[in-house]
């Protein structure tokens, strides 16, 4: 039997001899990949990442990196594009805890129509939330606090779709980065995730929205206003997410959140008199008592997430050719439908 210490993988991203999970899907005895500890200097990389703008060097690690800065991610997504998830909350809501939760059930298959693929970040996720991986032995799990000192960082993820490969980009930034943005709402103009972003999550600590409702709501409305009224919200789909949905643990507290976040999604909506689109749904990183399941709601999250956006205001025209093609016959009953 192979010692799977001994060996690491020469593909960015993947740890496959340590993680257990081959981004070949191969058992590590057969993959290509797999090399002794040491030689991977000298092996010649099959890299899933295009080498980017060696000129700049804006990219000048790959597979590994602690997480991407702003320049790294740029460069990233102009090598091969990517969906820009944007998370938007306050301190201890949980979006770290989220985007980990999200990278392990990937990571470890987890998800019905998900598969690991790679990543940039994996370091970077494995130092930060090593405390709630599912795989750790700890009693309690738990995410450290991101400092405000911290900078913007991204969290890359490769995914296999059933459509083909997918990368994902998470942003995270510390909590009080929004509430100082609450503070002075001009701020959140600055703010480069949201510009960038092709979907918006602002999340929502259930527990908090069933205590004390009123602090939760009104955060989220403001933080929400600020961004319609900074532009940043055009074309982007919001999804308002209820973290924390192990918390509610009785069927009523269910229901009070399912109607309170459905709720608070109907009025931001409305606030835009419809033009942004506001879903909502719930996520649990952590078991609900009596049970040993993590990831509520995470596989309709990513769904959301990878979602293909519908083209813009797609209008069909008045005119009418004279001679009626298949294609006109199918158009009309769109158009009729229309008028
Ligand atoms: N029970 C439960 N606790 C959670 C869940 N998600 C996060 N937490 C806990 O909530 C706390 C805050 O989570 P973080 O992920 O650090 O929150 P954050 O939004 O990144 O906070 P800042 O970094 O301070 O902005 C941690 O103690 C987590 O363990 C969840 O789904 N269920
Ligand atoms: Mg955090």
């Amino acid at each position: 039997m192979m010692n799977l210490l001994a060996y690491t993988c020469r593909i960015p991203g993947c740890q496959g001899p340590r993680s257990g999970v081959c981004i070949n899907s191969l058992s590590l005895s057969e993959c290509p990949d797999v090399i002794p500890i040491g030689e991977e200097d000298s092996a010649e990389g099959t890299s899933v990442v295009p080498e980017v703008d060696p000129v700049s060097n804006e990219l000048v690690q790959t597979g590994g990196v602690s997480s991407l800065d702003a320049a790294a991610c740029d460069a990233l997504l102009r090598a091969r594009g990517g969906t820009v998830v944007a998370i938007v909350a306050g301190p201890e809501v949980g979006k770290t805890t989220m985007i980990a939760t999200m990278y392990e059930l990937i990571h470890r298959g987890r998800l019905t129509a998900y598969r690991f693929a790679g990543s940039e970040t994996l370091r970077g996720y494995e130092e930060r939330c090593h405390l709630s991986r599912m795989a750790s032995n700890a009693a309690r799990s738990d995410t450290p606090h991101t400092p405000i000192s911290a900078k913007l960082s991204f969290t890359h993820l490769k995914v296999a779709t059933l459509s083909g490969i997918k990368d994902v980009i998470f942003s995270d930034r510390s909590g009080e980065h929004f509430d100082n943005a609450l503070k002075r709402p001009s701020d959140i103009a600055g703010f480069a995730e949201l510009k960038r972003a092709d979907i918006i999550l602002l999340l929502v600590d259930l527990e908090q929205l069933l205590k004390t409702p009123h602090h939760p709501t009104s955060q989220v409305r403001r933080l929400f206003m600020a961004m319609e009224q900074h532009a940043l919200l055009e074309n982007k789909p919001v999804r308002l997410v209820g973290t924390k949905a192990d918390l509610a643990k009785t069927r009523d507290a269910r229901s009070e959140a399912i109607s309170a976040l459905n709720e608070l999604a109907v009025d931001l909506s409305r606030r835009t008199v419809g033009r942004v689109s506001v879903t909502s749904s719930l996520i649990a990183s952590r078991a609900s008592a009596g049970s040993t399941q993590i990831g509520e709601g995470f596989e309709a999250l990513i769904d959301e997430i990878l979602k293909e956006k519908e083209p813009p205001n797609f209008c069909a025209g008045s005119s009418w050719p004279e001679k009626n093609t298949e294609l006109d016959a199918l158009m009309h009953v769109y158009r009729s439908k229309q008028q």
